[in-house]
């Protein structure tokens, strides 16, 4: 992920470079530089929300293990919702693995888009039932949410996620 950044950044940086030296640099030349680039960040933008989403859940299994702060479990819940709710924003056409970028979401997103949107749907009934279960203060109420919501996580990886070694 940061080797892409770094990538856009000194491509972008070359861009510059040309058209300082030269007058004639061509704008279209910037211009698809510019769509390289926002491409990456769609790519970096979903991996940060979706490891976000990893690292709150993980925080929500050592609240379901040891001692147990609601108010900790609500707003883990919380950062799992809204990040559910905006990581699928950042899917634009032609940034599967096949592009060559350092991704793992399949091309399947994209020739499947029905399927694809039914298992965030899944996803965001299983991410407002986690933040209500946490509403509810109740151990049990609560960890069935979280069963709920880690299969609607492997429900989507198993399908549209490059398969994990
Ligand atoms: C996580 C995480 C996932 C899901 C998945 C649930 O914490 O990073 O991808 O849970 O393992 O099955």
């Amino acid at each position: 992920m940061k080797k892409q950044f770094l990538f856009a950044a000194s491509a972008f940086g070359l861009a510059l470079a040309l058209s300082a030296c030269s007058e004639s640099a061509e704008p279209a030349e910037e211009a698809a530089v510019e769509v390289e680039s926002a491409e990456v960040d769609d790519i970096a933008a979903r991996q940060e929300l979706l490891e976000g989403m990893g690292d709150a859940f993980r925080a929500l299994r050592g609240q379901m293990e040891g001692e147990t702060d609601w108010a900790v479990v609500l707003a883990n819940s919380e950062t799992i919702n809204a990040n559910a709710a905006e990581f699928i924003n950042h899917f634009p056409e032609g940034t599967s693995m096949d592009s060559g970028a350092d991704t793992e979401a399949l091309a399947v997103i994209w020739e499947d888009p029905e399927g694809f949107s039914a298992a965030h749907d899944r996803l965001l009934e299983a991410s407002a039932g986690l933040v209500e279960a946490a509403g509810t203060e109740d151990m049990a109420t609560f960890q069935e949410a979280a069963g709920n919501l880690g299969g609607a996580c492997k429900n989507c990886h198993d399908t549209y996620r490059k398969p994990q070694e």
